[in-house]
């Protein structure tokens, strides 16, 4: 029996809009766990649920019940919460991590899970698996980070754990626990190119209102520029992907990190294409595209989430919209494609806001841009700003933070048009455009109950 079974409620198989994409990853929080402890002598299962059924992984629970250990984000709730049923009927001990559960540690308790770490795992699970052999699950105070029942059934929340100070003393994920190779074929076999995802730093310091930053908090830590470019070459001879994705929140925050980590690649001849996410702001230097062009970046994915200064201001972005179109047709100068996100109905977002999106695309004119109705993440500022008015559709177990409706906001189908206007304005369909435009005015007194 391992002292840990590490899994996830996220089944490939049960996301449709996923199915059609096929860009799937490991889920590296998960398997950084994995190494971590096996490290310091625990001996870890990985229960990769992505190309799993979820009836292998309940298969699994009905047999060698210890401590069941699951990452959580908003989109997998009601997975989770059939997974901490199913293994407590077996009898395990369960301890939730990730984004999801720091931020409804309460709920998650009152339905079955014994343990909720909030922020990184790794210190705190080293420190809880033997307290939880020891004393139980209801006697854990003074293990920091961690939330749990005593043994009246009152909530104890045990203070903050510190962060880790030097990331480069964390083993890298433990990516042979998984079938790693399994990934990498689905991106061959769907986009010509297999792909391996890594990170480079933890935390991000920006302060975008809709963020959420349960885990890492508003730190930012790197690794040294030698682990990673260390870890790529490992990944490369390993695994020989075709390219690499670098999961950062920023990948462009420090410049001389970059240009150090570019010059090491660079002296090691390792130069595998990748995709990345960054922010306009830190890429206003001919120098990091440069860079960025150089190391084998052909696609950058850019936040601009709105075309309005005033909506980006109202999200404490911290970028122009001035500055997005500049990255954007920066990065296409030096060959790197540009993916954009957008978001629609954030607080105070009028016709005009829109007008200004649909402006701001079009003359950016990134290679692929994707939108999204804004929703609220639980302790972020924005969740804070409209919590009085949020309503959601389903009970707390069905529903997760994206399906939450804002009382007063507009409907989903005047959305819809503004997705159409946009798309259409940007394709060059003038009239189709405005024909979305008087849709989507005639839906403006429709708004969420
Ligand atoms: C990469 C990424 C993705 C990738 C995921 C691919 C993959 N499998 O890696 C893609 C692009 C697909 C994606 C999609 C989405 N994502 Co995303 N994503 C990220 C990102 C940038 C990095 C994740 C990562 O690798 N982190 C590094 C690891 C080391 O950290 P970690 O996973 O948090 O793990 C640590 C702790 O959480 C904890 N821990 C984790 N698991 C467990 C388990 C146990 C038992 C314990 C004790 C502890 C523990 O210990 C770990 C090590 O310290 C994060 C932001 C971030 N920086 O983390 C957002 C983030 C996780 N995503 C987020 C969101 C909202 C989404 C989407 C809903 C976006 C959308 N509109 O579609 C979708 C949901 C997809 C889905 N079906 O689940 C939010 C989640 C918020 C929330 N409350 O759940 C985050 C936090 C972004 C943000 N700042 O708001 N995402
Ligand atoms: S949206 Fe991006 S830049 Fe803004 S706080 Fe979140 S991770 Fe940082």
């Amino acid at each position: 029996m391992p002292d840990l079974l590490l899994s996830h409620g996220y089944f490939l198989e049960e996301d449709e809009k996923e199915r059609e994409i096929m860009k799937p990853y490991p889920t590296l929080g998960l398997l950084s766990l994995s190494s971590y402890l096996e490290r310091k002598g625990f001996a870890v299962e990985v229960f990769d649920t992505t190309f799993a059924r979820r009836g292998e992984l309940l298969a699994r629970l009905e047999r060698n019940p210890g401590v069941l250990g699951l990452y959580t984000n908003l989109m997998t709730r009601r997975p989770v919460l059939d997974l901490v049923a199913a293994a407590k009927q077996h009898g395990w001990t369960v301890v939730l991590g990730g984004p999801e559960s720091a931020g409804y540690p309460d709920e998650y308790l009152a339905r079955g899970a014994d343990v909720v770490v909030i922020g990184e795992g790794e210190e705190t699970l080293a420190e809880l698996l033997p307290a939880l052999v020891a004393q139980g699950p209801h006697r854990l105070h003074g293990v920091a980070g961690t939330v749990f029942r005593d043994e009246d059934g009152r909530i104890v929340h045990n203070g903050e754990r510190p962060q880790i100070a030097d990331l480069d003393a964390l083993p890298w994920p433990d990516r042979e626990s998984i079938d790693q190779q399994r990934y990498i074929e689905v991106w061959r076999r769907h986009h010509g190119m297999g792909s391996v995802n890594l990170i480079t730093a933890r935390g991000c310091p920006y302060k975008c209102r809709w963020c959420s930053h349960a885990v890492f908090g508003f730190s930012h830590r790197r690794r040294s520029w030698l682990d990673v470019a260390d870890e790529v070459e490992h990944i490369r001879d390993r695994y020989r992907p075709d390219q690499v994705w670098y999961a950062d929140d920023v990948f462009t925050i420090n410049h001389r990190w970059l240009f150090d980590y570019a010059g090491e690649l660079k002296r090691r001849g390792l130069r595998l294409p990748f995709e990345t996410i960054s922010r306009a702001d830190r890429m206003m230097r001919e120098e990091v595209l440069t860079t960025l062009a150089e190391m084998g970046c052909y696609r950058i994915w850019i936040g601009s989430e709105s075309g309005s200064q005033r909506i980006l201001d109202a999200m404490e972005r911290g970028v122009t919209a001035e500055q997005v179109r500049w990255a954007t047709k920066a990065a296409q100068r030096h060959g790197i494609q540009v993916g954009m996100f957008l978001m629609w109905g954030y607080e105070g977002e009028t016709v005009d806001d829109i007008e200004a999106a649909v402006e701001h695309v079009k003359e950016a004119h990134p290679d692929v841009f994707f939108t999204t109705v804004a929703y609220p993440i639980k302790d972020t500022g924005y969740y804070g700003e409209v919590a009085e008015r949020i309503v959601s559709p389903l009970p707390w177990e069905e529903a997760t933070d994206r399906q939450y409706q804002i009382r007063g906001r507009h409907s989903r189908a005047y959305y819809r048009q503004a997705d159409r206007w946009l798309r259409n304005e940007v394709g060059g369909n003038h009239a189709e455009a405005l024909a979305a435009r008087e849709a989507l005015m005639a839906l403006a007194g429709e708004v969420e109950a």
